[in-house]
């Protein structure tokens, strides 16, 4: 797949998903350069809600540049409104999509107009704000002592419905919905405590809700907003800690916060301006992408996004907070453990690296080089008939995966480097799944431009890493109609014999959930439910408490 349309695809990630997050977010305007096209304020605040909506999460909410080009007035005043409008409508062949075909003449006019006047700055979200967000809905000594209803926890799923602003709790067996749960905006992901009581989901809009899975039924006990936008939440994991804190990282403001794990109050706040780990550069907005608990200390280990910075922050003292600052590779966005839960694999995307960094020593043990904007997910743990164990990224730039040797102890030689390089059916991957029990390893293409390749799954045999992946065809599958269908994230069930993806129609929304049979690969039942709008990230309660994958 050539690299123009893997950026296409990464733009389009962006546009595919488009939110309202802007609305009201008192953004705050400055005087415009003296030579800026004339732009009324109605104008203005419709072009800020379009970049917030549409462009912000390739160019930056500062315009400084990430995925996409530097948008400041410097650069843009030089281009002009006649140029910049014949960008924003055909794109590029460098990744800017034609957005002639989502928004009107007169939409890209305002735009273009807008992109040659200062950036406006969203407004901070400081202890202030984010306690005037907070909210115990269940005090703690109101809650059960013990699980109140006959589920099987391990086997539940948490399951984003994007567009409804909800999860579903699925039960694993009976494939049923247990509850639906209002949420945050487009939960991005769920995690587990350390004890496998309690759910934290966090919605693009900076919501996190505190689930109480011993509920009879399991609804909300705390909720509190972290910010504007957000991606990341995670609990506290190391003995001794279970359950303790929980911690949420953020794209706007650029920060994070640590909270009580019980009911969500906030501790802590700490900013993640600062400067880059290439050209040390001061950078205004540096995201907060995954953050993992460690296993080996009492830390949290977050992904700095535009700084490459891997921040271990040992939450053992709030007051005298520790945080070793590992500097790594540009663009740091997911990643998971190694199987042995010491070593962090974090992706620095647009550096094409994956960072080792070793939550024991707080060092980084390597970079290694990938193929292009790995995006892993957390990735995937098997063991290679001649490698030994090793971790997989499957990527967006192109249909390699890296499979990387992760056993510095027993095979030194090919610890930290690519082993061997699989290719799937092309680029465009986000995710890629196995499971201990399985000889399977699953990898989508969901925003390959060929519907053929994103609307199947590519699955290799791990018993013979030689012979070409089989590709099933879970849209079809699905059964969904017309329409162009995404194929989003293949997730184990606890005992890893099934394997569910999120399968939906861009058209109508209409979804399901394909969940197939992981020894046969043969289609083992689809979930449908009118309640079921647009899932796509699906969380097995006990995969994720453990951290298996
Ligand atoms: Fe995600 C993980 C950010 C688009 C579904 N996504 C992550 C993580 C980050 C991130 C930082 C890792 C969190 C962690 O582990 O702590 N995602 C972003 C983006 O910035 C991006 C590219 C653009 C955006 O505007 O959000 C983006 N992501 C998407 C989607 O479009 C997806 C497919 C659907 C959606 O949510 O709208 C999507 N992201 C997911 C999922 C995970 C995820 C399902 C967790 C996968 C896993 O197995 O761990």
């Amino acid at each position: 797949m050539k690299k123009s349309r893997v950026l296409k695809s990464l733009a389009v990630l962006g546009a595919f998903f488009t939110l309202t997050l802007g609305a009201n977010l008192g953004f705050a305007a400055e005087p415009p350069p003296a030579q800026a096209p004339a732009l009324s304020d109605e104008e203005f605040n419709i072009a800020k809600q379009i970049f917030f909506d549409r462009c912000a999460g390739c160019h930056g909410v500062l315009r400084k540049g990430a995925t996409g080009k530097p948008l400041t007035p410097d650069l843009t005043l030089k281009l002009g409104t006649d140029y910049l409008k014949g960008f924003i409508t055909y794109g590029s062949p460098g990744g800017m999509p034609n957005w002639g075909s989502t928004l009107s003449e007169k939409e890209i006019d305002i735009v273009a107009r807008y992109l040659q006047h200062t950036p406006p700055v969203p407004p901070e979200f400081g202890m202030k704000e984010v306690k005037g967000a907070w909210k115990v809905v269940v005090p703690v000594d109101k809650r059960p002592t013990k699980q109140m209803n006959k589920l099987d926890l391990s086997n539940l799923f948490s399951v984003t419905l994007r567009d409804s602003g909800q999860i579903a709790l699925i039960d694993g067996a009976s494939k049923k919905i247990v509850t639906v749960i209002k949420t945050g905006f487009a939960v991005h992901i769920s995690r587990v405590s350390s004890s496998g009581r309690y759910l934290f989901v966090i919605g693009r809009d900076a919501k996190i809700n505190l689930i109480d899975l011993w509920m009879e039924t399991p609804d909300t006990v705390a909720e509190i907003k972290v910010g504007l936008e957000a991606r990341s939440v995670e609990t506290s994991k190391f003995k001794g800690w279970e359950d303790k804190y929980a911690i949420a990282g953020s794209y706007w403001p650029p920060q994070y916060v640590i909270m009580d794990g019980n009911t969500l109050e906030p501790l802590k706040i700490v900013s993640t301006r600062g400067m880059t780990v290439d050209t040390q550069e001061f950078h205004p907005e540096p995201r907060v992408a995954a953050i993992v608990a460690s296993h080996e200390h009492p830390d949290f280990i977050v992904n700095v996004k535009e700084t490459g910075q891997v921040l271990m922050v040992d939450y053992s003292d709030l007051t005298n907070l520790s945080v070793t600052t590992i500097g790594t590779a540009p663009f740091l966005h997911d990643g998971g453990w190694d199987s042995t839960h010491r070593y962090f694999m974090s992706a620095a995307n647009k550096s094409n690296k994956i960072a080792v960094i070793d939550s024991n020593t707080r060092k980084l043990s390597k970079l290694v080089e990938v193929g292009a904007i790995p995006h892993p997910g957390r990735g995937a743990n098997f063991v290679d008939p001649q490698f030994g164990p090793v971790w997989a990224t499957s990527g967006l730039g192109d249909d390699t995966i890296s499979v990387i040797g992760t056993d510095p102890e027993k095979h030194p030689k090919e610890a930290w480097k690519v082993v061997r390089t699989l290719h799937g059916a092309g680029g465009g991957s986000l995710f890629i799944k196995t499971h201990p029990g399985s000889h399977n390893v699953w990898v989508d293409a969901a925003l390959n431009p060929e519907e053929k390749v994103s609307q199947s799954i590519a699955v290799f045999d791990l018993n013979d890493l030689s012979k070409k992946f089989e590709s099933l065809p879970i849209a079809e599958w699905a059964d969904l109609g017309e329409g162009v269908k995404r194929v989003v994230q293949p997730e184990y069930n606890a005992d890893g014999s099934e394997v569910w993806f999120s399968v939906w129609n861009s058209k109508d929304k209409k979804s399901a959930l394909v969940v197939v049979d992981d020894k046969t690969r043969k289609l083992k039942a689809v979930i449908k439910d009118d309640r079921l709008v647009t899932p796509t990230g699906k969380f097995n309660v006990k995969n994720t408490q453990h951290d298996i994958y």
